[in-house]
């Protein structure tokens, strides 16, 4: 179709310079000296609180310690950790060096942590004692802690390990003058996209900021965070959407970011209550524990003024309910996908001259940005009110996969549009919905389940001659995997014996739930797994 009929979606709010010339790190402490002094990290289960300056001298004095391990410009480093502020003063401090942070999740098992290790070439690992002993025995063909990457944990270090002090009690004299291009990356987060396995997504320094000044920056803000705003940070920062949305976000406002290692209902409650959060980034699984637990009520909430929520959908009645207990705040979603960037478009409810938005909406398009909604079919654009595959475009979205030219060229098209693989549309008002995935991708809780991962697990098996894993509908989780698998001929296989194979191997939410065994499966005459029959089955049981 030709230019002339493609119906192009940009934000209400006006276009705004972005800075996006700058490193990351001179970026996200631009405005530091309006508030030196103000909490800029608080360490939930400790109560230390770091400020704005001190966060930054620490984040420099981590440069040059990464530094004087070797590590330069270019090269990757794993972040295996739970929220803490040592998360904050590696990625920070990488930066500063024109180092690339893959942040990885503590809970995968050895195979995975490794996958993701030797595909990003990463040298060096900072994670938690506690997790050492997933790294000590990768298996042949991998890399050797001690010998072929070093390990540094944030508590006491086992043998072969050293201590974070290593890096953040280095000298902040000693950082090394480099050059960074805006196209030089800076994080390094895995995502399989559309399909198949998980990929590096590179983000530069240009699209983050790009997609961090499309929040918050500006006169009129899409995401207005305050000096004076305490936001949560409860959701892990190894995915993007804590990362961005809550951490960088908040360094670049001068908000303060409350760290929380890990979800539990009690502390989280009177950590809000303490620290006087206002504004709080969930996920649906979240605002499920927040609108039915009874401990709620026991709590003073009343400082909240904002929830966002995003990286799964949120049903109507589920805000409604949270609503009820949290009467004072603004509601909205934001929707994004790693490889945008990663924000497509936020609810303008949180804007500092706020407009209304629908329940069950995403909210608008993001500023210097352009949003068209594409007949998944043809390719061609679609008007308004018209659900198709949604489709970004704009300096926030992601270099491209790492080596992996022909997945970026299925995903990013010629035309710069990245494809998300998520179906929606676009109403009168802007208001951007989502109503349905055309992508592989499962969502467990807002946490990626590759099928084509799984799948590959499964074929594995000596018993399984085919297998094809897809979603299936849960109320506390949004989706959950299940299988159907084909067993080889003539062999005795129990669904215990392959969710057993299975969950040896893969992170908690990548755990198989029901297991159907099937005489074949089936696939379209190219060989592709046709998930949407497999989907109806499911629907019709
Ligand atoms: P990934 N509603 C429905 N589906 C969503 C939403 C939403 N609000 N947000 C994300 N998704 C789904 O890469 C959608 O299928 O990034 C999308 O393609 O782990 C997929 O999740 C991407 O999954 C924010 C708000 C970041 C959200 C994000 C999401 C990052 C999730 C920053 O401010």
């Amino acid at each position: 179709s030709s230019d002339s009929e493609t119906h192009v979606f940009i934000s209400k709010l006006p276009k705004i310079p972005i800075s996006n010339h700058l490193p990351l790190h001179t970026y996200c402490f631009e405005n530091i000296a309006q508030f030196p002094d103000r909490s800029c990290l608080i360490v939930g289960n400790t109560g230390k609180t770091y400020s704005f300056s001190e966060t930054h001298l620490i984040c420099r004095k981590t440069a040059a310690g990464l530094s004087n391990l070797g590590v330069e410009k270019g090269d990757v480093i794993m972040v295996l950790l739970q929220n803490c502020a040592e998360f904050v003063f590696t990625f920070m401090g990488a930066s500063m060096i024109g180092a690339v942070t893959t942040p990885a999740n503590p809970f995968y098992t050895t195979s995975e942590i490794f996958k993701q290790f030797s595909a990003s070439k990463a040298k060096l690992i900072i994670t938690q004692s506690q997790y050492v002993d997933k790294l000590r025995d990768p298996g042949q063909n991998y890399p050797k802690l001690g010998e072929d990457f070093t390990v540094i944990t944030i508590d006491d270090p086992p043998e072969n390990c050293l201590h974070f002090s290593t890096l953040s009690e280095a000298n902040e004299n000693e950082i090394p003058s480099v050059c960074i291009d805006p196209n030089d990356p800076v994080a390094l987060p895995f995502s399989s996209g559309t399909t198949g396995l998980p990929k590096g997504v590179i983000l530069t320094h240009k699209s983050l900021i790009t997609s961090v000044a499309q929040q918050v920056d500006g006169e009129n803000p899409n995401l207005y965070l305050k000096s004076d705003d305490v936001v949560l940070c409860v959701l892990p920062l190894f995915h993007i959407y804590s990362l961005n949305s809550v951490l960088l976000c908040s360094l670049r406002a001068g908000a303060g970011v409350l760290l929380m290692q890990k979800f539990e209902i009690g502390s989280l409650l009177e950590l809000i209550q303490r620290h006087r959060v206002s504004v709080a980034a969930v996920v649906p699984p979240l605002v499920l524990a927040l609108a039915k637990n009874p401990m709620v009520d026991k709590f003073d909430l009343s400082s909240i003024r904002m929830v966002l929520s995003g990286a799964a959908p949120l049903g109507k009645e589920l805000e409604a309910a949270l609503r009820n207990r949290v009467p004072q705040a603004i509601f909205g979603q934001g929707y994004g996908m790693t490889e945008a960037g990663p924000v497509l478009s936020m609810s303008p409810a949180f804007a500092k001259q706020p407009l209304p938005t629908k329940s069950g909406s995403c909210g608008n398009v993001v500023r210097n940005a352009e949003l068209k909604v594409v007949d998944p079919e043809s390719g061609s654009s679609l008007p308004r009110n018209q659900p198709g595959e949604i489709c970004i475009r704009g300096p926030q979205i992601m270099k491209g996969y790492l080596n992996d030219a022909d997945s970026t060229a299925n995903t990013v098209d010629v035309d710069g549009w990245l494809h998300t693989g998520d179906i929606g549309y676009v109403d009168d008002d802007d208001d951007v919905f989502i109503v349905d995935r055309v992508k592989e991708l499962i969502k467990f809780k807002g946490f990626q389940v590759p099928p084509a991962e799984l799948e590959a697990l499964l074929v594995s098996h000596p018993n399984i001659a085919d297998a094809a894993v897809v979603p299936q509908k849960d109320e506390a989780a949004g989706e959950v995997p299940v299988a159907f698998v084909v067993r080889s001929n003539g062999f005795e296989l129990t669904e215990e014996a392959v969710k057993e194979f299975i969950s040896k191997q893969v992170v908690f939410y990548k755990k198989l739930h029901k297991v159907y065994f099937v005489h074949a499966i089936p696939k379209s005459p190219s060989g592709k797994i046709l998930r949407k029959d497999l989907r109806a089955k499911l629907a019709a049981s």
